[in-house]
């Protein structure tokens, strides 16, 4: 038996699962777990779903998304099913409630995963935890129910960025499947994707700041508290989101890094997203800050123009280091 049908084995003979993810949940994490959740209360199981941090507002629309809550009274789960979490402590907070289980079931497509259940399905060739559940639907026999694809829809849609990263021939083969189920592709990216129009306006302010490094790979923009303040009156703050801005100048053809500089109170954000093997994670952490190796950030003292100069030195330092290493 392999390990997917392991799983539909328990999830057959077994009559309740508590049901987990990360902090910071996403697509993939909530999409995963709902769609679990509803797969094993048809097959008449009791189930529950703890994350460890509340719902992202974007998210909003998810089918059945009040069934996840923070806590739980019971502890006597037969079953805890963990997904999309590469270690244990990704849970945060809701890890106490699986570690007295009897039985932990690990099913995620980190490549890092430190394999810590009594069932470890592991794929780090999936593009999501969402493809790797709707295996487990098939190896049951189970047709899952409209609002099912869609939860395993959205898993696939935002953990591949659309479709950009880690897609194979059996993601699009799975997302075929799924779309059988009468969903309606454009309007799910619209809810996740589409932006707001403010936020529109501000990304025309920020495109005007755009410059390119000496050696050209590397790009920045600025968000300065005029603009805020110019496009919003100060009304929300929350048209600035900053991943919005540093995805489009990542995406400029043949750079290596993108920066952004936030002008806070009298700090500066800085983000820093990067393609190839250049380690931006190292360069924040010259700064104070981190991350991981293509998106980090840091927060520093100063004024813009001169904050800018440091980091961008810095980021040019670490590209030129790279090119030395490999002559
Ligand atoms: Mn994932």
């Amino acid at each position: 038996m392999n390990d997917k049908e392991k799983i539909a084995e328990i999830l057959k003979k077994r009559n309740s699962f508590l049901i987990g993810s990360h902090v910071n949940p996403d697509g993939d994490s909530l999409g995963t777990e709902l769609a679990l959740a509803s797969l094993l209360k048809r097959m008449g199981k009791k189930v529950a779903v703890l994350n460890p941090d509340s719902l992202p507002s974007i998210y909003g629309f998810l089918p059945y998304k009040e069934w996840i809550s923070s806590s739980c009274k019971e502890n006597d789960w037969e079953v805890g099913i963990i997904v999309d979490s590469s270690e244990y402590e990704r849970l945060k907070k809701i890890q106490k409630f699986f570690s007295s289980l009897p039985f932990v079931i690990n099913i995620d497509h980190h490549v890092s995963n430190k394999k810590f259940g009594n069932l470890n399905f592991l794929d780090s060739s999936a593009s999501s935890a969402g493809e790797m559940v709707y295996e487990i639907f098939k190896t049951l026999g189970e047709r899952p129910t409209k609002e099912e694809a869609l939860l395993l829809y959205v898993a696939i849609l935002t953990d591949t960025n659309c479709f950009k990263f880690s897609t194979t021939a059996h993601t699009h083969y799975v997302v075929s499947e799924l779309l059988s189920f009468g969903l309606n592709p454009r309007e799910l990216q619209e809810k996740i994707y589409d932006i707001p129009f403010l936020t529109v306006k501000l990304l025309g302010l920020i495109f005007s700041t755009l410059q390119i490094s000496k050696s050209r790979k590397v790009v920045w923009a600025e968000i300065t508290r005029e603009m805020l303040e110019s496009i919003d009156k100060g009304r929300s703050g929350d048209i600035a989101q900053t991943d919005v801005f540093i995805n489009q100048i990542i995406s400029i053809k043949n750079i290596k890094v993108a920066a952004l500089f936030k002008e806070l109170d009298n700090k500066i954000k800085i983000s820093l997203r990067s393609k190839d093997s250049v380690d931006v994670n190292k360069i924040a952490k010259v700064f104070g800050g981190g991350g991981h190796l293509r998106a980090s950030g840091c927060l520093i003292q100063g004024a813009l123009k001169e904050v800018e100069e440091r980091v961008i030195g810095e980021i040019e330092k670490e590209i030129g280091n790279k090119v030395g290493s490999k002559q």
